[in-house]
């Protein structure tokens, strides 16, 4: 969509200046936000957004726009007025309330809110790995599904950073990555101002960025002026031309810029980053730009030059004639496309999803719930073609490969790609790839080593992104490896991100049922903990229902007098404490909860029914204990883990640490004669207090049941 007559030099400058003032007039409203970077980019966005980016502002959602990353995502203000202007619906009422409570244009930009934003940045580096997702997900796509003389998916992938995105490690991973892949339609423009929050960057960052990048594989247009058009225009043409060489390469763009440009008192140093200019040093502006208009006026000829809307409704209509001579000749393709675009499963996996688990859970095998896992996988893929899975280098270890799956590369269609060791810039890469659409990508690690994509994880909970994360090794079961690979803290952290379904089944059929359930989200990622080692068969075909409600009753006695809970490879625990405590006469319900925040989400009958709150509970799980206080109460007793691991095979390390079927008998015990003398209390005070009474003044006293 290059832009027919490019602007005059002075006429391209006044539509950057609308961009200036815009965020220089609104930051000034809020009295809060980052004018800088805005100002200091608005002739790289003139062109970029003017002359080269294909979209539709009025159907972001068109599949073949070419994508718009801001990973500066504090110079949001510069992406609200590009919105605005080229005819988004993003009214200037929005651009007058930015960063108020319920506008469009919240402080940092976030997708599924304002129209035209393609993912949610702010978290400095993530978004240029998102980037380099999408650009994954459309060279995938373009060879999954385009043919010869059909480019129906030809598209680029831009991105603005600045210094504090390149100083964030995610952007070794991400790029790195987006090197050897040779990722030709990714286009990154890199605002060098020189400056960040604490000033001139020479004292903390010095890398040569563009030997940098050149050492990835990267094609490097070094010492652009980026306040000069003509100069940006022809770096971003030679970056195009990347696309259509065999061995093309990603585009870093070095712009240099002034931060604040325009602002002539402030521009160039560190105040403009981050402050409103000041009433006076708005109005010096305004003059130094010969800017009359009032603030959020746009002068009719420069709003007229903005406007994008025709154009992109023509650019939109080519391809869709493109899409439809596609279809004519490629039909299955063209509507698999469609699907594939819209996010939606395939029918038959919901018809054949019944037998499918009845079969696995016929196997009753013993499995370490990672291959368990990899069974899920085979089963599940051949009616999954949107699958795009992977591992951090531990394929052989997560199993996160599948029978008949492809390995992606470089010059090479794959659904499975080795990501190398680059845990952050994996989950942020898979994050790009579900913003992008077409594939439901999964990745694995570690769960350890979750720490390192935590906050890409949380950005896909923020977003609502259907991503898998596949975190095998998952506790003290793990062995011999010791406490840097244990996981102790990260079942329970994962668990309080708000909007991420954490499952840590327990066997066969509960690790399908896991799969199945992540693969249906359409609201939210999902982690799946794993264990190493093998765990018994406890489920059947009849609990799946059951399952699906991320926690029931696995097993029951008449008068249970206790309520055991348990997770994963501790639930054999709990089932052995039933029987042993049933030996000695004690009756007990066992609970599987193998997802908590889906439990959380059922009804209350139906959690009451689960766990009721007349009986007392202990819960086995071999991770910190915190969090199960708010499943057995004050009075309850956690079996867990109060600090790290040891290294030692795992049959040791259960026993040294006390996660032992025994300790739950115990416990179980202690619980039942203090429920029995609880309610001979209350039977003798109040009468007719009954079960519930009796299980208030068992949860008044505490019971801190800890390992060591
Ligand atoms: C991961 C992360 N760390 C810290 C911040 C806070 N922060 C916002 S902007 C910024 C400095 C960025 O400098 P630069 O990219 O050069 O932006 P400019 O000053 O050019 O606007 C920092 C540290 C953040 N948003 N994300």
């Amino acid at each position: 969509m290059t832009h027919p007559t490019p602007p005059t030099p002075e006429f391209a400058r006044q539509m950057a200046n609308a961009i200036r003032m815009l965020a220089v007039d609104a930051v000034e409203k809020a009295r809060s936000g980052h004018p800088g970077a805005p100002m200091g980019m608005a002739d790289i966005a003139e062109v970029l957004w003017n002359r080269h980016l294909r979209h539709n502002p009025v159907n972001p959602h068109w599949p073949e726009r070419d994508r718009f990353v801001l990973s500066n995502g504090h110079g949001s203000m510069l992406l609200y007025a590009l919105l605005h202007l080229t005819g988004y619906n993003l009214p200037m009422s929005e651009l007058k309330n930015f960063r108020q409570l319920h506008s469009q244009t919240p402080g940092h930009p976030e997708v599924g809110l304002t129209p035209g934003v393609e993912t949610t940045t702010g978290p400095l580096g993530q978004g240029l790995a998102n980037a380099v997702g999408m650009a994954l997900a459309e060279k995938l796509l373009a060879s999954e599904f385009n043919r010869p003389e059909h480019a129906i998916v030809d598209h680029f992938t831009y991105v603005f950073m600045g210094d504090g995105c390149l100083m964030e490690g995610i952007s070794h991973e991400a790029c790195s990555l987006a090197g050897t892949l040779r990722l030709s339609k990714l286009v990154a423009l890199y605002d060098d101002n020189g400056i960040s929050i604490d000033g001139h960057v020479e004292a903390w960052f010095t890398d040569d960025t563009p030997r940098r990048f050149e050492a990835y594989g990267w094609h490097v247009i070094p010492d652009v002026d980026g306040h000069e058009p003509a100069a940006v225009d022809a770096a971003i043409r030679a970056a195009k031309a990347q696309a259509g060489q065999l061995d093309g390469k990603p585009t870093l763009i070095c712009c240099k810029t002034v931060i604040g440009m325009g602002s002539p008192n402030k521009a160039g140093t560190h105040d403009v980053h981050g402050a409103a200019l000041g009433a006076a040093e708005v109005a010096a502006t305004r003059e130094a730009l010969g800017w009359s208009a009032p603030p959020f006026e746009i002068p009719a000829d420069i709003a007229t030059a903005w406007n994008a809307v025709e154009r992109g409704q023509t650019a939109e209509k080519v391809w869709r004639l493109r899409f439809e001579a596609y279809r004519k000749r490629y039909p299955l393709e063209a509507a698999e496309f469609e699907r594939r675009m819209a996010g939606d499963l395939l029918p038959a996996l919901a018809e054949q999803l019944p037998e499918l688990l009845a079969g696995i859970a016929a196997q009753r095998a013993a499995l370490a719930t990672r291959k368990a896992s990899q069974n899920a996988l085979d089963v599940l893929a051949p009616l999954l073609p949107e699958f795009f899975g992977g591992s951090a280098d531990l394929t052989s270890s997560n199993l996160t490969n599948f029978k008949g799956c492809v390995k992606a590369g470089r010059d090479a269609w794959g659904n499975h790609l080795s990501y190398g060791v680059r845990e952050f810039g994996m989950a942020a890469v898979m994050n790009g790839i579900a913003l992008h659409g077409g594939y439901l990508p999964y990745g694995g690690t570690f769960l350890t080593f979750s720490d390192y994509s935590r906050n890409a994880i949380r950005m896909a909970a923020l977003m609502k992104l259907r991503v898998i994360h596949v975190f095998t090794h998952d506790s003290i079961g793990l062995g011999e490896d010791g406490p840097t690979h244990q996981s102790v803290e990260h079942i329970p952290s994962l668990r309080i991100i708000p909007n991420l379904d954490v499952w840590r089944p327990a066997d066969g059929l509960e690790t399908a049922v896991a799969w199945a359930s992540a693969v249906a989200r359409q609201g939210g990622p999902s982690a799946l903990c794993l264990s190493r080692q093998n765990v018994a068969c406890l489920t059947d075909a009849g609990m799946v229902a059951s399952i699906r409600r991320g926690g029931y009753v696995l097993s029951d006695m008449a008068a249970a007098q206790v309520v055991i809970v348990s997770t994963g490879s501790e639930l054999e625990l709990a089932m052995q404490a039933q029987a042993m405590l049933a030996a000695e006469g004690l009756a007990t319900r066992v609970v599987s909860m193998p997802c908590t925040n889906l439990f959380d989400r059922q009804t209350e009958a139906y959690r009451e029914a689960v766990l009721p709150m007349s009986l007392p509970a202990v819960a086995i799980e071999a991770a910190q204990p915190d969090f199960w206080r708010k499943y057995v109460g004050r009075s309850g007793v956690v079996v867990g883990m109060a600090g790290f691991g040891e290294s030692a095979p795992a049959r040791d390390l259960y026993s040294h640490f006390g996660i032992t079927a025994q300790r739950v008998v115990e416990a179980a015990r202690t619980l039942a004669q203090r429920r029995k003398a609880g309610s001979a209390g209350s039977a003798g005070s109040a009468g007719s207090a009954g079960s519930a009474g009796s299980a208030g003044a068992a949860r008044a006293e505490t019971s801190v049941h800890e390992t060591a």
